[in-house]
């Protein structure tokens, strides 16, 4: 009786214990079914995300409106520092920006060219939404280069230049950006920064005792911020925006401090239509403004640069001679790249 009893319970136990077991297995299974269906989501994420983050919401980017506020900088006659057509741009780049908001802030210095002249610097910096944390510098330089030094006819070499690409055109651009964040909000708070004295570079053959002769008024911002401790998520540099056709390599400066964010806004101009613009090609650092944010304020900023293999200087084919021109400038490079920047912005959370 005891023994059958024991034969019983254990018989009992063994079904028992396969129930416990096939039970196990199932809720193991479905747990880690779960675990795996978790483990996926991420990856749907991921493609899902980058086409959240191009909200439906985008302003419409105008270039006629760009154009015109390339016209009209140009209108002035070569902006060069210390000159009068120099001080006038400034006053109109500083009115047009108070129209859009109410904190502009002029920034006023003076800095040591490469044959020892002093110069003003006039840094014209707009902020929106500046109470926000979280921001996004955007910036070009605004003066034009005193001489025409890579101008074929060397009677030219003294001869300022208009800049409508190299200058005017990122200004151009970002003007008619601030004009859409007047309008509507971005998540970020957004600086446009119009740097001066960027282009008056020791001339090419010359060999000053001066190292850094490029971009001083971006030096001069990046040593003295407008702001205690200002900083970025990130930067973007416009400069040479405006030329038919133009290309925008990945420039080594910007891939050195900043692939991430190379790979972002190349990421959005070829989501929304742009790959002809943007290539997906690597090509040499250069010094520019966005050098010395890096080096110096530490936001990671990227040059949006015209690159042409085709001249020597591997910049567009007028740069730094007289030809730089307003018939240098064409409307679809304008909202090429003033759509991808407003994408880029209007898309950071
Ligand atoms: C140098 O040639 C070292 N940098 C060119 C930066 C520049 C001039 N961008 C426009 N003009
Ligand atoms: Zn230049």
């Amino acid at each position: 009786m005891k023994e059958q009893f024991l034969v019983w319970f254990f018989k009992f136990k063994l079904i028992n214990m396969k129930w416990i077991l096939f039970y196990t297995l199932v809720i193991t299974g479905a747990v880690l079914n779960s675990c795996g269906g978790r483990e996926q989501e991420p990856d749907k994420e991921k493609i899902v995300i980058p086409e959240q983050q191009i909200p439906v919401t985008v302003p419409n980017f105008n270039a006629d409106s760009a154009y015109f506020f390339v016209e009209q900088q140009v209108a002035f006659g070569p902006r060069v520092p210390g000159t009068e057509a120099h001080k006038k741009c400034a006053n109109f780049l500083t009115t047009k920006l108070k129209s859009y908001t109410s904190d502009v802030i002029v920034q006023h210095g003076k800095t040591y060219a490469f044959n020892n002249k002093v110069l003003d610097v006039i840094n014209i910096i707009a902020s929106f939404q500046p109470e926000k944390e979280n921001r996004i510098l955007l910036c070009a330089h605004w003066d034009s280069r005193p001489f025409a030094d890579h101008d074929p006819d060397e009677k030219n070499h003294n001869t300022p230049i208009d800049g409508a690409n190299d200058g005017a055109s990122g200004v151009g651009v970002l003007l008619e950006i601030a004009r859409h964040l007047q309008q509507s909000e971005t998540q970020l708070g957004i600086d446009i920064i119009l740097f001066d004295v960027e282009d008056y570079g020791e001339p090419q053959g010359l060999q000053s005792d001066r190292d850094n002769t490029w971009a001083l008024g971006s030096q001069y911002w990046s040593k003295n911020p407008h702001k205690d401790n200002y900083n970025a998520r990130f930067g973007i540099l416009l400069d040479m925006v405006g030329a038919k056709d133009a290309t925008f390599t990945m420039e080594g400066t910007s891939m050195y401090f900043a692939p991430d964010i190379v790979k972002k806004v190349w990421d959005i101009a070829h989501k929304i239509g742009y790959k002809d613009y943007f290539l997906f090609e690597k090509t040499g650092g250069i010094t520019d403004d966005h050098r010395y944010i890096n080096l110096i304020r530490n936001i990671p900023t990227i040059d949006v640069i015209h690159y042409d293999a085709s001249t020597s200087s591997g910049f567009f084919e007028h740069w730094h001679t007289i030809k730089d021109d307003i018939s240098t400038i064409d409307k679809t490079t304008l909202k090429v790249v003033g759509h991808t920047v407003l994408t880029v912005i209007y898309s950071e959370k």
